[in-house]
């Protein structure tokens, strides 16, 4: 396949509610999409870089800076090009997973769609819809996260996940394990806030059952985690550190985490996602699909990921109304706590253009 240009789009959409987590708070959603244009197909790849480089090194600016810059000419020079060869030829460029992400995310979307396939069936797909979990933002009271987490359970969620942080973490577990019961599937996300110091506060989640604990300690502390593991019950599941399918085995291997957050922004691509996932089924290790506010486009490719049969836990793949009053796709709608997987080719969706222009702020075409 040969890539005739590609497009850069840059896309500013407001949350339906600001979004705290234990890093900042946003507001708005800074989106970079990837339009791949070649002969047989047109391709869309969205990039989760966000606007600031707090939850990873990686932030929308630089993501664009490097494609242009880098990525998308190595891809333009080459002759053929396919979704499985798009990361041999990034490969000498050092890391920018979640660009690297996006520009093959959309090379395989035109690939499949040029054959027909959709993604879940490419990715080996064995189920036709998934659970679905929703995480929920540090708020100001206690009694605002029992509304808010009510709010989800009624609209279907099947899990919660709450953000945690030093002196956001006992009370809303406790308050929510009170008000829902026992039963509820409930988990926490630390986001790197808490130290090795922080032992004994972790260790007093015990009594609240929760699936997992989402990466406590920093993402480079990957030893750390498997101290803490020794001092907790609660399974230790990470996000941030891992960025590969060979630092997810080291981590298993190092005792580090018992569950993993997949991500395919942070871990370079689907094709890899998948890695990450072969590699977790191989050790006995479940595996959930992560989110990062994607628009609809994103949200198609996470859903279609999320129905690989080693993704035994409910992931963050929540209906687009979770953060988008008007998603750029058709929206995703829950039915009974799960979102129906794209069947269509590629991702199965493709941005409605209007709705796309209208939260368009700036585009660019490069051509080969
Ligand atoms: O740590 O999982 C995270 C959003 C942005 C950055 C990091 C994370 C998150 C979420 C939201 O928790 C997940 C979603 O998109 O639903
Ligand atoms: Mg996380």
């Amino acid at each position: 396949m040969k890539l005739s240009g590609v497009e850069l789009r840059r896309v500013r959409m407001p949350l339906v509610a600001p979004f705290r987590t234990s890093f900042g708070t946003q507001t708005v959603r800074e989106v970079l999409l990837i339009r791949v244009v070649t002969p047989g197909a047109e391709g869309w790849g969205e990039c989760v870089a966000m606007q600031d480089p707090l939850y990873s090194s990686e932030y929308v600016d630089a993501a664009e800076h490097v494609l242009r810059r880098f990525l998308v000419p190595a891809l333009l020079h080459v002759g053929e090009v396919t979704a499985s060869s798009v990361a041999v030829h990034l490969a000498k460029y050092k890391g920018h997973r979640m660009a690297k992400a996006a520009l093959e995310m959309a090379v395989l979307d035109a690939e499949l769609r040029t054959h027909g396939q959709s993604f879940g069936a490419a990715l080996g797909s064995t189920r036709d819809r998934v659970p679905c979990g929703v995480s929920v933002g540090i708020m100001d009271s206690i009694p605002q996260l029992l509304d808010v987490v009510g709010g989800y359970l009624d609209a279907g969620y099947v899990r919660i996940k709450l953000k945690i942080e030093p002196g956001w973490d006992l009370a809303p577990v406790r308050a929510v394990r009170e008000r829902f019961g026992d039963d509820l599937l409930l988990q926490v996300d630390a986001n790197t806030a808490y130290t090795l110091s922080d032992v004994p506060q972790l260790a007093r989640l015990d009594p609240f059952e929760l699936l997992l604990v989402e990466q406590p300690l920093d993402e480079e502390d990957v030893l750390g985690h498997a101290e803490l593991a020794r001092h907790i019950r609660t399974p230790i599941c990470l996000d941030e550190s891992i960025v590969s399918a060979r630092s997810a085995a080291d981590a298993i291997k190092l005792g580090a985490c018992r569950i993993v957050n997949i991500k395919p922004g942070r871990v370079g691509g689907y094709l890899e996602a998948r890695r990450v996932h072969d590699v977790c089924a191989a050790h006995g290790v479940p595996v959930w699909c992560g989110g990062m506010l994607e628009t609809g486009l994103g949200r198609a490719a996470n859903v279609a990921l999320a129905s690989l049969p080693g993704f035994t836990l409910p992931g963050d793949t929540s209906a687009s109304d979770r953060f988008y009053r008007t998603d750029i796709t058709e929206p995703f709608v829950l039915e009974s706590g799960h979102l129906p997987v794209p069947t269509g080719p590629g991702l199965g969706v493709t941005p409605i253009p209007e709705l796309l222009d209208e939260v368009s702020t700036a585009q660019e075409w490069i051509g080969s």
